[in-house]
C-alpha cells in the first residue's frame, strides 16, 4: 500500500531540516527544497540542456514537486520508465493540456474557430486507446514503410542538390524542416502545399501547448492554432469526398466506414491536427540534434564517413542523448509512490525522458557519445509501453538517409564556429532553431566521382541490433593468471579511447560465432585498455575452451558494453565483498574503487588452492589488510553465516559458484536489499522443450493472447507478435527483460529477483520463466 509522505514520515527527507524555513510544501506534505523551488523548465538551462539542468535531481531527489510548474518533476531512467510502463496508474490524458494555463482573450480567440481539439493517440486511456491503436496500426509496420523509402531518399538529394555547391547553409531553414514535413504529409495523404505556413502552425502548437506564452502572445498563438485546426478539417473534408489511396488519413477515413465507434469524427480532426506536427516537428529537430552532436564530436563524424554500417546505431545514441522529445506528461490516477516518494491521486508528473536518458544507473558513461554502444535502443525518447511513438521506425528511416547523404556527399562538412543555439522555450521539444555548417566545395568528393551522387546504401528498418553495435579490438597481451585462467588486456586497434566503465561492469566478448559475458577486472578509468579474465570451463558450452584455444597476442576479437547490471552503490559507510574463484573480477573491481574512496570494506575470497584463485597476487598487493583467503586445500573454509551474520549496517557485494550464491541468499532472506549478487551462470534458465509445456500469456494493455510454445520463452513468443521487449543476457541474469505480472502463477526461473519478489509474483523475466499453470496475465 503506498505510503502517505514517506519521506516526512521515515525521516528520509534530505531537506527535512532546512525544510522547516522553506516557504513550500508539496502536496504530499513533504517540503520543497531549494532546488525544487527554483526550477523553471522555461529558463534557458533547462531549454539549453535539460539533462543537465537536472543533474542535481538524478543525483539527489529524483521526485521533486515544482512548484511553478505546479508538477512533480521525474528525472530517473527507471522511475520515467515505470510510469510509462503504467498507464493505468499514470493516465496520459493531460499530454495534450495547455502546461501554461489560458487567458481568457486566448480562449476567445480559439472559440471563434471552433477549436476542438480532444483525444488522440497520445492523451487516451485504455481500453479506448488500444483498440484505436490497433485500429489504425497497419501504416506503421515496417512493409508498409519501406514504400516510403525512394521518397525520403528522393528528396534528401535533391535538397542537398540544391546546397552542395554553396559551401555554407543553415540546414533547419534549408532543409531539415521541409523534407520531414513532406514525408509527413505524404505519409498522411495531405496534398503537399503550403509548407511555410504548416511550419508556423506547428510551432504555434507546440507554443500553446507546452509553451510559456505571454499573455499577448497568447492570442496570436491563439490564432495561428484556431486556422490550423481549421485548416485540418478542410483537408480532412476534402479527404472524404475520396477515400481511396495511399495515406494514413484516408486509412484511417476508411476505417472509421468500418468501425465508426472507434474512429469518430472528433478523433480524425484531432488526429489529422496532432499528425502533422506529430511526424515532422520531432524528426526535423532530432536530425538538426544529431548533425550538431556529431559534428561536435569530429572523431565520430569521420567514424561514421569511413564506415557508414554504423549509422543505424549513432542515430539512435544521438537520439539518447540529445534527443528531440525531451518530457512528457501524465496524471495519477490514484494514491501511489514514484520511487520513495508518496504522490497524490490526481498529481500532475513531468517525466523527463532526457535526463533519464542520461541517468549513469542505467547507461555506463551516460554523458559520453559512444556510438558502440550497444544498449542505446533503451533510450526513452520514444516514449515506452503502450504509447510508444508509433512513427518511430519512420524517423529512424529518415534520420538514417540524412545521416547517410551527408557523410557520403561532404564529409568535410563542418558547424560554423561561435554560433549560437536557439529553441522556441516549450518543456517538451527541443531543437536548435537555425544551424549552420558550411563546407569547401572545391573539396567536394563527388567533383571527382561523380557517380558518389547515388551511391546512397539502404539499413533494414526498425530498431538496430546489438550486433551494429560491435566494436573492434586487439587482444595485446594474454597473462595466465593460473593454469586454467587467463586474463587479456584489449585495447583499440587505432589507439582510440575505449568508453570508461564503473565496478561490476561486463562487456560481451564475440570471437568467431560466439558471444560471452565477462566482467571488467582493470583500472575503470584506463581508456586505453579493457582487462578481463576467463575460466576455461571444461565442461561447459565451449566458449571459454575456444577463447583459451585461439585467442592470441594480436588477435582481433569484438566486443559490446560494457554494461553494468551489478552496481555498487556507493552512499553506505561499510562493505562486505564476497567472492568464489572466477567470481573475483568484478569484486576486485569494487575494491579497488572503495579503496579509492575511503570506505571500510573487507575482502572475503575462497578457491580451491591459492595457486587457483585469479588476480591473487594484485589482491595482496593492493588490498593485503582487508583480505581474507579460504583456500579449500589448505583447509580454510568460508564460514558464511559467521562472516554475513556479522555484517552489521555494511552492503554484501557477492560473485562466485550458484551453491554460494543461494547459500547466502538462503541466509539473507529477510534483508534482501542490503545484498547484491551476480550469477555467472543460470543452467536452469535454459529452454528444454522436452519438459516444458505450451500456455498462453494475455496482454492487458494491448488486449491479446499470446501462445508460448512448449520450444519458445515468453521473450520469443512476444517478439513474434511485434511486441518488443527489451532484453541482453538471455540467461534469466540480468533483468533488462523484466515486465509486469498482473495475474497468473509464475514459475520463476531467473537469477534476479529474491525469494520474496518471486513468492508476490508482480514481476517476471521473459527469457526464462514461465507459467506454473494455465495462463499468465502481463502488464503489455
Ligand atoms: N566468466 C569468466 O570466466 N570470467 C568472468 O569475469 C565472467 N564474468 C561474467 C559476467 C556475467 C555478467 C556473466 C553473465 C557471466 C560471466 N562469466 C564470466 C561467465 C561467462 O560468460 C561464460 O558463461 C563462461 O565463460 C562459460 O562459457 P562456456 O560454457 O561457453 O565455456
Amino acid at each position: 500500500t503506498p505510503r502517505t509522505s514517506p519521506r516526512a514520515d521515515e525521516g528520509r527527507c534530505p531537506f527535512r531540516d532546512a525544510a522547516s524555513h522553506a516557504p513550500d510544501t508539496a502536496p504530499n506534505g513533504c517540503p520543497v527544497s531549494p532546488q525544487a523551488a527554483s526550477f523553471d523548465p522555461f529558463e534557458s538551462d533547462y531549454q539549453l540542456d535539460p539533462a543537465e539542468a537536472l543533474r542535481w535531481s538524478r543525483d539527489q531527489e529524483p521526485v521533486f514537486y515544482s512548484p511553478r510548474l505546479g508538477y512533480w518533476v521525474v528525472s530517473r531512467y527507471a522511475d520515467v520508465k515505470a510510469i510509462f510502463r503504467d498507464n493505468r496508474t499514470f493516465s496520459p490524458s493531460i499530454a495534450l493540456e495547455k502546461i501554461t494555463p489560458t487567458t481568457q482573450a486566448a480562449q476567445d480567440t480559439l472559440q471563434r474557430y471552433g477549436y476542438a481539439m480532444n483525444r488522440t493517440l497520445v492523451n487516451e486511456d485504455e481500453p479506448a486507446h488500444m483498440e484505436r491503436r490497433r485500429a489504425l496500426m497497419k501504416s506503421f509496420e515496417l512493409e508498409e514503410l519501406a514504400h516510403h523509402e525512394p521518397m525520403v531518399r528522393r528528396l534528401t538529394r535533391e535538397y542537398l542538390d540544391r546546397l552542395v555547391d554553396k559551401g555554407e547553409a543553415d540546414l533547419v531553414d534549408e532543409m531539415l524542416w521541409e523534407i520531414p514535413l513532406t514525408v509527413a504529409l505524404h505519409f498522411l495523404g495531405v496534398p503537399e502545399e503550403d509548407m511555410d505556413t504548416l511550419r508556423e502552425y506547428s510551432i504555434a502548437h507546440t507554443v500553446n501547448t507546452w509553451g510559456r506564452p505571454s499573455p499577448d502572445e497568447q492570442v496570436a498563438v491563439a490564432e495561428a492554432v484556431g486556422k490550423f485546426w481549421q485548416y485540418a478539417g478542410q483537408v480532412l473534408e476534402k479527404m472524404r469526398q475520396d477515400p481511396a489511396g495511399h495515406g494514413w488519413m484516408k486509412y484511417a477515413i476508411r476505417r472509421q466506414q468500418e468501425l465508426p465507434e472507434v474512429v469518430t469524427d472528433s478523433y480524425l480532426h484531432s488526429m489529422m491536427m496532432a499528425g502533422i506536427v506529430a511526424a515532422h516537428e520531432t524528426t526535423a529537430h532530432a536530425t538538426a540534434n544529431m548533425l550538431r552532436l556529431l559534428l561536435e564530436n569530429r572523431a565520430v563524424w569521420e567514424d561514421l564517413c569511413a564506415n557508414p554500417s554504423l549509422i543505424p546505431n549513432a542515430v539512435e545514441e544521438c537520439l539518447r542523448l540529445s534527443g528531440s522529445v525531451a518530457a512528457w506528461r501524465r496524471i495519477a490516477t490514484t494514491d501511489t509512490q514514484v520511487g520513495d516518494v508518496a504522490i497524490p491521486q490526481g498529481a500532475k508528473l513531468l517525466i523527463v525522458s532526457a535526463s533519464a536518458n542520461h541517468d549513469g544507473r542505467h547507461f555506463e558513461n551516460p554523458d559520453e557519445l559512444d556510438i558502440y554502444r550497444d544498449n542505446t535502443t533503451d533510450h526513452l525518447t520514444f516514449g515506452y509501453g503502450s504509447h510508444q511513438c508509433m512513427g518511430k521506425n519512420l524517423a529512424r528511416l529518415e534520420m538514417r538517409i540524412f545521416l547517410e547523404e551527408f557523410t557520403r556527399r561532404l564529409p568535410h562538412m563542418t558547424l560554423v564556429p561561435d554560433q549560437t543555439f536557439t529553441f522556441v522555450p516549450n518543456t517538451s521539444f527541443r531543437g536548435p532553431e537555425h544551424l549552420w555548417v558550411r563546407w569547401d566545395p572545391a573539396r567536394n568528393p563527388e567533383r571527382r566521382d561523380n557517380s558518389l551522387r547515388e551511391q546512397g546504401r539502404d539499413f533494414p528498418l526498425g530498431a538496430p541490433s546489438r550486433r551494429d553495435a560491435e566494436r573492434e579490438a586487439v587482444v595485446t597481451r594474454v597473462i595466465h593468471e593460473t593454469p586454467d585462467v587467463i586474463r587479456l588486456v584489449l585495447e583499440d586497434p587505432r589507439g582510440r579511447p575505449l568508453p570508461r566503465w564503473t565496478p561490476g561492469a561486463h562487456i560481451d566478448l564475440v570471437v568467431g560465432d560466439i558471444t560471452r559475458k565477462y566482467s571488467l577486472c582493470g583500472d575503470p578509468d584506463d581508456e586505453q585498455r579493457l582487462e578481463i579474465a576467463i575460466r576455461r570451463e571444461e565442461p561447459g558450452r565451449g566458449g571459454s575452451r575456444l577463447i583459451h584455444d585461439t585467442v592470441k597476442p594480436q588477435t582481433r576479437v569484438r566486443l559490446r558494453g560494457p554494461r553494468n547490471h551489478f552496481r555498487l552503490d556507493e552512499t553506505a559507510d561499510g562493505y562486505l565483498l564476497i567472492a568464489g574463484g572466477i567470481g573475483i573480477t568484478p569484486i576486485i573491481a569494487m575494491a579497488d574503487r572503495l579503496k579509492r574512496l575511503g570506505k571500510r570494506y573487507a575482502i572475503h575470497y575462497a578457491g580451491r588452492s591459492r595457486g587457483s584463485m585469479p588476480l591473487l597476487e594484485r589482491l595482496k598487493r593492493d588490498h593485503g589488510d582487508r583480505l581474507c583467503l579460504y583456500p579449500a586445500d589448505e583447509g580454510r573454509r568460508l564460514d558464511l553465516p559467521a562472516v554475513v551474520g556479522g555484517r552489521g549496517e555494511a552492503r554484501v557485494y557477492a560473485c562466485g559458484p550458484a551453491r554460494l550464491l543461494d547459500a547466502l541468499a538462503a541466509l539473507t532472506r529477510d534483508d534482501a536489499d542490503a545484498i547484491h549478487v551476480e550469477h555467472f551462470s543460470a543452467s536452469h534458465a535454459i529452454l528444454d522443450p522436452r519438459r516444458e509445456q505450451a500456455f498462453e500469456v494475455e496482454l492487458s494493455d494491448s488486449e491479446l493472447t499470446v501462445p508460448v510454445a512448449a520450444d519458445q520463452t515468453v521473450l520469443q513468443a512476444l517478439r513474434a507478435v511485434g511486441v518488443d521487449v527489451p532484453s541482453d543476457c538471455e540467461e534469466g541474469l540480468c533483468g533488462t527483460c523484466e515486465v509486469a505480472v498482473m495475474a497468473g502463477e509464475v514459475d520463476h526461473r531467473d537469477k534476479v529477483l529474491s525469494a520474496d519478489e518471486r513468492a508476490a509474483s508482480r514481476r517476471m523475466m521473459t527469457c526464462c520463466s514461465r507459467a506454473k499453470r494455465g495462463k499468465l496475465v502481463l502488464g503489455l
